[in-house]
């Protein structure tokens, strides 16, 4: 089926990572025909790309995990109680072969184009290897941070040794041993990396554009008690995570932080009840406090909380400043989870470049050319992160009634109903693409959601005899305004906060948040409210 060069299926998955698997199994189920297109040699998705030292998940193991299948539940053990990329890409491939799922993918294919043919009421969609594969519906698996940033540095190309990124961590071993390692980055990928790579190589040279909110993870072996806990009572631990802000229950051996009942007013706070949270709970002492999200004055208070724990953690005053965290809000960017971060610069085979006293000028041959002088480097890691949310979809000449492109639509930023589906472009569906929770919550819930709806709605149409599903723009530019209202209060678009979620890491992309903030339950109640008022919004053909 996958070797003929034009095909005919009910559906083209866009992916094969955890979505696009997830896909491929209810659309098989439910007894539609598909085929899935990885441009990876592996399925996985971010599990098969992002393989850097320390990559691992902020989302307890026991809840980063697909809840489709009981057995699947039971069968599984997992080790640690955040899990690491390499269990993470096993269980993914254990799912491929224990659904028998690798028979519908097309691996090592990039998916070019896609274009609707409003007579037919079908999809063509292209690849790299000459395919034109038609089929009624397309599910864009692609993953909200799919696409890496080639940061915009002169001389890129000129480094004489390997330049890696993190996000394509080469599969074969890298020897650092003795290597002089300049990382540029301090995200999630470079704070995870930071410690490991620390281990690995002669020297590292840490350059940090903007200092990073991270917090210690608590990671640690799971205790077979709370695994066998969760095993008992999978069916309502699954339930709780869809009736939570975030998809996560917080039962399962991990301490998640920053549930209703937990959250303080700093404001309230006298400066001793203050620095009393640091000595009760350490670190997360500084995010126990739920003006801090709102509140400007609250969250400063917070963010000079979070400067003490820096102080108190790294050796060298000057050093500690350098790590601190200074004008813009703490809870505006994707919180960081760490091990051991802050305490690796205290290490003399470390070095923090603080670019803010001089930033990079460009790359030569030998190593980093900044304004305060050269490092000399054998390896130059980029933890630079990713065109999120938007950027495989916009890479993808999708072209909907009209033959308009759907990168054309999002120029001003992304337009989709309930993140679902884009008007003018009919039974093309985005599983958590913008206007979703997706990325502020537990992904593997959020995508399960997305694709048992997707899925429930191809089976309603083909019950009906309907060929053809698109938002009316009324209710698509209703959502939009939706997703902004409720993000105004928050920090997320403080006008200081830089953040992948507006969009502020690409040069050019415009500044829209992203996401939807409401909480996946709201937004879950939101999706089944659409569906109980007749697919409100939606029209069929
Ligand atoms: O990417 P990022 P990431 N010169 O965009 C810097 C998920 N994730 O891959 O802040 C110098 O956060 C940039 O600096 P600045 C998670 O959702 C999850 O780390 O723009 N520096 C920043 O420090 C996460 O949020 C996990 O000033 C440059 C860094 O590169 C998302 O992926 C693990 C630069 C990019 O940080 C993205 O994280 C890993 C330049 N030209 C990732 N360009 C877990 O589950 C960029 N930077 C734990």
């Amino acid at each position: 089926m996958t070797d003929s060069p034009t095909a005919e299926f009910d559906a083209v998955v866009v992916g094969a990572g955890m979505a696009g698997l997830y896909s491929l199994w209810r659309l098989r189920r439910l007894g539609f025909t598909a085929v899935a297109i990885e441009q990876g040699d592996g399925v996985g998705g971010t599990w098969f790309w992002n393989r850097y030292p320390g990559c691992r998940c902020d989302v307890p193991s026991l809840e980063y995990s697909f809840g489709f299948s009981p057995e699947l539940e039971q069968e599984w053990e997992w080790t640690e109680v955040f899990p690491s990329q390499p269990e993470i890409e096993r269980y993914l491939n254990h799912v491929a072969d224990r659904f028998d799922l690798r028979r519908d993918i097309r691996l090592s294919t990039k998916v070019t184009g896609a274009t609707y043919g409003e007579d037919a009421r079908t999809w063509t969609v292209s690849t790299d290897a000459g395919d034109a594969i038609t089929a009624r519906f397309v599910i864009m698996a692609t993953g909200a941070l799919s696409v890496p940033q080639v940061p915009a540095i002169d001389g890129i190309d000129d480094f004489a040794g390997p330049l890696i990124y993190t996000s394509t961590w080469p599969h074969d071993p890298v020897d650092l041993a003795g290597k002089r390692v300049g990382l540029v980055g301090t995200g999630s990928s470079g704070v995870q990396a930071t410690p490991e790579l620390a281990d690995m190589a002669g020297h590292l040279w840490v350059f940090q554009r903007t200092p990073t909110f991270t917090w210690p993870s608590h990671n640690g072996p799971l205790d077979p008690a709370v695994q066998a806990e969760a095993k008992a009572h999978y069916r309502a631990l699954r339930a709780g995570q869809r009736t939570s802000p975030g998809g996560v229950t917080g039962s399962t051996g991990a301490i998640i932080l920053q549930s209703a009942e937990e959250q303080r007013s700093i404001l309230e706070a006298s400066e001793e009840e203050r620095l009393a949270a640091l000595e009760e709970l350490g670190w997360d002492g500084t995010r126990v406090w739920g003006d801090a999200l709102v509140d400007p004055d609250a969250n400063e208070a917070a963010v000079e909380l979070y400067r003490e724990m820096v102080r108190r953690t790294v050796d060298d005053p000057e050093l500690a400043e350098s790590l601190s965290p200074r004008g813009f809000p703490m809870h505006c960017k994707r919180p960081v989870i760490d091990s051991h971060y802050f305490e690796t610069f205290n290490r003399d085979d470390v070095t923090l470049v603080d670019l803010r006293q001089g930033g990079i000028d460009r790359i030569d041959a030998t190593g980093i050319q900044t304004a305060q002088g050269h490092y000399d480097l054998d390896v130059i890691v980029l933890a630079t992160g990713f065109d999120a949310m938007t950027g495989a979809a916009t890479r993808i000449d999708l072209r909907g009634r009209g033959g308009r492109l759907l990168r054309d639509e999002w120029a001003g930023g992304p337009r989709s109903y309930l993140g679902l589906q884009s008007a003018g472009f009919p039974n093309l569906f985005t599983v958590t693409g913008p206007g979703s929770p997706s990325v502020l919550a537990n992904v593997v819930v959020c995508i399960e959601q997305h694709v048992e709806w997707i899925t429930d709605c191809m089976a309603h149409m083909r019950e009906r005899g309907f060929t053809e599903v698109e938002p009316t723009v009324e209710a698509q530019d209703g959502w939009v305004d939706h997703v902004n209202e409720i993000a105004a209060p928050t920090m997320m678009v403080a006008p200081t906060c830089n953040s992948w979620y507006v969009g502020a890491n690409i040069p050019g992309k415009p500044r829209a948040l992203m996401p939807y903030v409401g909480g996946l339950d709201r937004y879950t109640a939101a999706c089944d409210e659409v569906v109980a008022d007749g697919y409100r919004g939606f029209v069929f053909t």
